[in-house]
């Protein structure tokens, strides 16, 4: 097999929880009297946290707010945000998937998640996947967000392989930065699957199984 191991990114490529960071951040927003939007909502994928207030506070005319304020905004984000994780279940992950997921594990390949979030664990257990992978490398790991190559790095090193031994799986393109700074192979699906810069560009998982010489 040319490749040993497969990172996957989380939001995007396994679940999709984008509508319920945009409830979220809408909410916190609002409440702001700040202006947002699903178009601005996009801009956020595969960002941090952090970065993605900033994002949502160009648009803010109020006051400058100190860090402290801004920590509470975002915790405040986060409870909201967890409180829809919480509705997630099993179902919210495709057939397709799950099956791609349980075959290349099979075939012997090495599986990771790289995920910028904080809580990529708590919807791995949502949606029961948390046995599906050798490791998690997430936003708990990490000091530097995507397109910074931190966390596919840590993911590779946690695998034991190589970064020429890897194939990154993501929907955005700081993501497809990322795992191309980190010398891995890059398969752009969803958002990403019209950039330039990934290696492959594929539509589902069933692609992604030729990818990794299964089928
Ligand atoms: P949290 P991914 C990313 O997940 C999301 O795409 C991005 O919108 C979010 O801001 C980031 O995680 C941090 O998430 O607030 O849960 O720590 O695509 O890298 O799996
Ligand atoms: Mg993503």
């Amino acid at each position: 097999m040319k490749y040993q191991g497969f990172i996957f990114d989380l939001d995007g490529v396994i679940v999709f929880t984008d509508k319920f960071h945009y409830q979220a951040w809408k909410k916190m927003a609002d409440g702001m009297g700040i202006y947002f939007d699903e178009v601005i909502n996009n801009r956020l994928r595969g960002v941090s946290r952090a970065e993605s207030l900033e994002i949502i506070l160009e648009r803010y005319e109020g006051e400058p707010l100190s860090a402290e304020k801004k920590a509470e905004l975002m915790e405040s984000k986060n409870t909201m945000y967890r409180e829809l994780l919480a509705t997630m279940t099993p179902a919210d992950v495709a057939d397709d998937v799950r099956s791609a997921l349980k075959k290349m594990r099979e075939a012997g390949l090495k599986l990771a998640i790289g995920s910028s979030s904080k809580n990529a664990k708590f919807i791995l257990e949502r949606v029961d996947l948390m046995d599906a992978f050798d490791a998690i490398s997430d936003g708990t790991n990490i000091t530097h967000s995507k397109p910074h190559p931190e966390v596919f790095q840590k993911a590779g090193e946690f695998l034991g392989l190589d970064s020429s031994q890897c194939v990154v799986v993501e929907d955005a393109y700081a993501g497809i930065d990322a795992a191309k700074a980190a010398h891995m192979t890059a398969v752009g699906i969803g958002d990403a699957s019209g950039y330039d810069k990934a290696d492959y560009k594929i539509q589902n998982f069933v692609e992604l199984l030729k990818i990794a010489g299964i089928e």
